[in-house]
């Protein structure tokens, strides 16, 4: 009796479970806050002033390592963040930048905004990689604060704030051709036999836990690479078995291998299962069932075999499909079958085309930023939300009475005061934006106050 099944616990062999999804929670660094200094010196009486800007917080970055195989580390620790900025100093020195927050994923991993559900980037190739969130701007010292009206400016600002994002990753492998087949098929023994990889074998079903990859070298300009994933069965979209989900794996293959078993089926049976896998394709994924497919009749090696894929070869052919007689085990009409899933690799230029070309590093779209609004409520008063106005109240420091009298200038050249009062506010009622909370006061008040 095999042991019982189980889709995630450890597999057999003893090698970790192949983890294709995980959710991750990243932050990128906060920004150093700028300093607010002034030059002291001997025989210097009224020094400038001399604050140095806050370093960059760190940027989180995600890249394509082929030594990482899963995503099992990540959905163990899904917290991840940049380094803070460092302040900066007087003598207008800056602080250090944050260090970027580098995570380290398989090749073939999707990364998508769990907030918008759109797909930021496909990390095909090998260090490819993405900055899924940058780093908080340093906050300028208050030399950079310095003009012709404002000679010494008491205030800095402080570091922007980093990001946060949640992103959901989804390994896809990168296998140029997929063998599918119901549980026992024989499709382990066949990469085993194409291919260096030495998957599990046996003769019971779901031997295969997680899907493996092989790469076949068929001459010195020709490879591919082949992926054995674990059997499917009829109601596999409904769960059964191992279920769809390692059918994700052979959704990015130019060819599917159609492994079918002629040693124990019945009479007629090998079309039946045909069949059956087929509707189990098109149920998960319409595009995966219109893939090209090299069907294979295994097993030959048994004499019923052979004789049952003589009977059925014309049945097939009046489906216009060219069934392949072969044996994993003996080798037989394995050449034609290479040959066969090299001409489909040729049509795609998939096979020769093997040369890397540059790793991509992309930057993702920052996350969505919320637009300026006001609410009133009879509590707390009038409500200013928005990404930009709650970012310029968290870059103020707001126990400075000059980086207040700043604050309240940017905000009035953005229209916020204008909003405000188009929403009716009066003098005296209550606003808050982020921390910042005050009473309103018209300084270019038209004599309405009570
Ligand atoms: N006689 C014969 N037996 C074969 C052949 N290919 C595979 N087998 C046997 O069929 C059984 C199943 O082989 P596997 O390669 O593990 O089958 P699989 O399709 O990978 O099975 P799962 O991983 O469970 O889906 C084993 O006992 C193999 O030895 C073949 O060409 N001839
Ligand atoms: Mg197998």
């Amino acid at each position: 009796m095999p042991p019982p099944l189980s889709a995630t616990g450890p597999d057999r062999s003893g090698v970790a479970p192949l983890v294709d999804e995980a959710i991750i929670e990243v932050r990128s660094g906060r920004g150093g806050n700028g300093a607010a200094t002034f030059r002291r010196e001997k025989f210097v009486p009224l020094g400038g002033p001399d604050g140095g800007n806050g370093g960059k917080g760190g940027d989180v970055v995600i890249v394509a390592d082929p030594r990482v195989r899963t995503l099992l580390d990540l959905q163990r620790h899904p917290h991840w963040r940049g380094q803070e900025g460092v302040n900066g100093q007087c003598g207008r020195k800056s602080g250090r930048n944050g260090a970027d927050c580098v995570i380290r994923v398989p090749v073939g991993t999707l990364l998508h905004d769990v907030g918008t559900g759109c797909l930021l980037v496909d990390l095909k190739q090998e260090r490819d990689s993405c900055v899924v969130l940058q780093g908080g701007r340093g906050g300028r010292g208050n030399a950079g604060f310095a003009s012709a009206t404002r000679r010494t400016p008491r205030f800095a600002e402080l570091g922007e704030p980093g990001q946060h994002r949640s992103i959901r990753l989804e390994l896809k492998l990168l296998a140029d051709v997929g063998i599918i087949g119901f549980p026992n098929a024989g499709k382990s023994t066949l990469v085993s036999r194409i291919s260096a990889a030495k998957p599990k074998i046996g003769d019971y079903p779901f031997t295969t836990l997680a899907p493996n990859l092989g790469a076949v070298v068929v001459d010195h300009a020709t490879s591919f690479i082949v992926a054995d994933i674990p059997g499917i069965i009829e109601g596999a979209h409904a769960g059964k078995g191992l279920g769809h989900q390692f059918l994700r794996h052979v959704e990015r293959t130019t060819v599917l291998v159609h492994l079918l078993d002629f040693a124990s089926s019945e009479r007629k049976g090998p079309l039946e299962d045909f069949d059956r896998l087929n509707r189990e394709l098109a149920l998960f994924n319409e595009a995966l069932s219109l893939k090209p497919q090299v069907v294979v009749a295994n097993k030959i090696d048994v004499s019923e075999a052979r004789e049952m894929c003589q009977e059925l070869q014309p049945v097939f052919a009046s489906r216009g499909v060219d069934l392949l007689p072969l044996s994993a085990v003996s080798g037989e009409g394995v050449e034609r079958l290479l040959r066969e899933v090299v001409a489909y690799l040729r049509t795609d230029g998939r096979v020769d085309a093997k040369a890397m070309s540059e790793p991509q590093r992309t930057i993702a779209p920052r996350p969505t930023e919320r637009p300026t609004k006001i609410d009133v409520s009879f509590d707390l008063g009038y409500v200013v939300t928005g990404s930009v106005v709650e970012k310029l109240v968290a870059m103020t420091d707001l126990e400075n009475p000059d980086a207040l009298n700043h604050l309240q200038r940017t905000l009035d050249g953005m229209g916020i005061m204008k909003m405000l009062k188009s929403a009716g506010i009066r003098d005296g009622d209550f606003v808050r934006i982020g921390n910042f909370v005050s009473n309103f006061v018209d300084e270019d008040g038209d004599g309405e106050t009570p």
